[in-house]
């Protein structure tokens, strides 16, 4: 007979996932059910107020993905008002949302999901000698004598002892899923910790064009930074040049630690290809080179694959009114039409209605609605969104940066394309688009500072900012690539105010519950017919589950 398993709480760190799993006699996963626990009402709090505000209403959505909601929410705005950007608002945008991506990936794989892959606790079993010799090996990074794995070891060791492992506490230690040998673990320990230090300075650059971080700050119209010389602006010669420093680091760190230990940890787990899941891939696309409407001038393409199919790209058009839509027949949510079917976001509604059993309990109904995330589709499909698809796109579109990278990381682990459709390609594709978006990040660096050598230091347009100047009603739609995937805004302004705002999240779209036809969601598709080694210890679900970056503070906003 099937055992349930629940796992709740999911991520370390961002909201509230649960995860029921039907595990079958031979402890393969038959069956999962994703659940959001936890509803906030963004979108209803932002009714009635005033569209120029509504990036710093939406932008506390998330912690993490500090940057992705205040900017899918000005460009929504913007949409609607007719405002244009200038280009050095465009520039600092781009930039801001590659340092966004690039501490997000390297920050999810070494503490949100680094520990699925490895043993915290057999690292002190390590020969630290060893270590370093696997470590200069891989990589050129000076931080490899078996002096500094040595300390670290001494260190962990104090921890364990002390019987307080701190960040390190809760994890499955010692369970036989765990496949590296102690060196590479104490390798991987080092640079989780090296990491941990080191994405505090990526922010940094959040800092200088948007004043803080977490939450920058945005501007309706364009950035609301300065670039003046005559003056002493917080954009000068001395900030540029540490912006232009923390690049190079970053670039350095990615090539040096981060790819490095990727394809070390994975060439213990080429054989673990579980979690592929749908096979559907959707992407808004993102960074444009010239302006959101020319989607021909964005850096990340639009478009959608189906089966895995990369032969054949379909276009996406989120403003046409049958492509996305969401339906809420398995979420706590009403519609006014009495029915629970697709609505797109134009005509959407948030109505919350709890009709789950009252904690505490055992098990959720998963015949009935059972998550307080709403379901979305695209065309009436199940889609994953995020790294894995927006590699997969460019790669089907020939990118040559991408296929060039895809190719080494899969040449190097002596696998074919087909592992890209596992967890572990999921992984795999994130590493291998951070390399691009730090590339991403100097190359916005050049081109601004090729404006400011111009004299060109407009960073906003402010001619629409008076509200008597907009039409009464209009609709308008902002959209990113935020570093779980895609991310839409949609914005009903009518009398100056907003009448309703609608988000639809990235992981929105992985984790949803199942919709009314029972097509099931990027997770619970992902972890069938998963094999664990102990049911009671369910690290292969986590692997899997991770390989998404969950963020349900942001999927049920
Ligand atoms: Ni929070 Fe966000 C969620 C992202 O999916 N990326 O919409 C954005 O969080 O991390």
């Amino acid at each position: 007979m099937a055992k349930k398993i629940v796992v709740d709480p999911i991520p370390r760190i961002e909201g509230h996932l649960r995860i029921e799993a039907q595990v079958g006699e031979n402890n393969v996963i038959e069956d999962a059910f994703s659940t959001g626990t936890m509803w906030r009402g963004i979108e209803l709090i932002l009714k009635g107020r005033d569209p120029r505000d509504a990036w710093a209403f939406a932008e506390r959505i998330c912690g993490v993905c500090t940057t992705v909601h205040a900017l899918a929410s000005v460009r929504c705005v913007e949409d609607a008002l007719g405002i244009v950007i200038p280009d050095n608002a465009r520039i600092i945008r781009n930039l801001m949302n590659a340092t966004q991506q690039t501490q997000d990936h390297l920050v999810h794989f070494y503490h949100l999901h680094a520990l699925d892959w490895v043993d915290v606790v057999s690292a002190l079993k390590a020969d630290p000698k060893e270590t370093s010799r696997i470590a200069q090996s891989i990589s050129s990074w000076p931080k490899s004598s078996p002096g500094y794995f040595n300390d670290l070891q001494q260190r962990l060791t104090g921890f364990v002892e002390s019987g307080q492992l701190g960040i390190f506490s809760n994890g499955y230690w010692g369970h036989s899923a765990y496949k590296l040998p102690p060196e590479v673990n104490l390798l991987a320990v080092a640079h989780y910790l090296e990491a941990l230090e080191f994405q505090k300075e990526i922010v940094k650059i959040h800092t200088v064009f948007g004043g803080k971080n977490p939450h920058p700050n945005y501007l309706v119209g364009g950035m609301a930074c300065a670039i003046d010389p005559s003056r002493d602006t917080a954009i000068n010669m001395e900030t540029l040049s540490m912006v232009k420093k923390i690049i190079d680091d970053t670039m350095t760190f990615i090539d040096q630690v981060y790819i490095p230990d990727l394809i070390a940890i994975a060439g213990f787990y080429k054989d673990w290809l579980y979690g592929g899941g749908l096979g559907n891939y959707l992407c808004y696309g993102d960074f444009p080179e010239r302006s959101l409407e020319d989607t021909s001038s964005l850096l990340w393409p639009r478009g959608a694959i189906l089966n895995r199919d990369l032969s054949t790209i379909y276009d996406v058009d989120p403003r046409d009114m049958n492509q996305v839509t969401e339906e809420v027949s398995h979420s706590w949510y009403s519609y006014s039409s009495g029915d629970d079917k697709g609505l797109h976001p134009w005509q959407g509604e948030t109505t919350p209605n709890y009709t789950g059993p009252k904690p505490p309990f055992e098990h959720l109904d998963h015949e009935k609605k059972y998550s307080w995330l709403k379901t979305p589709r695209w065309n009436n499909h199940p889609m994953e969104v995020g790294p894995l698809a927006r590699v997969l796109l460019q790669y089907a579109k020939g990118d040559p940066m991408i296929k060039d990278t895809v190719n080494m990381v899969l040449g190097t682990l002596d696998v074919g394309p087909e592992a890209l459709y596992s967890t572990l390609g999921r992984t795999a594709a994130r590493g291998i688009e951070c390399r691009q978006t730090a590339g991403f990040m100097l190359h916005f660096y050049n081109e601004l500072i090729d404006n400011i050598k111009k004299g060109d230091y407009k960073t906003a347009n402010t001619e629409l900012w008076e509200p008597s100047s907009w039409p009464s009603d209009v609709k308008g739609f902002g959209y990113t690539e935020a570093p779980r995937g895609a991310l839409g805004h949609w914005v009903h302004i009518k009398n100056e105010k907003i009448e309703d705002y609608q988000i639809v999240v990235p992981s929105t779209w992985n984790a949803s519950p199942r919709d009314a036809e029972g097509k099931v969601g990027a997770y619970e598709s992902a972890l069938r017919g998963t094999p664990m080694a102990d049911p009671e210890k369910p690290l292969e679900l986590l692997r899997t589950v991770h390989s998404f970056d969950p963020c349900l503070a942001c999927a049920s906003h």
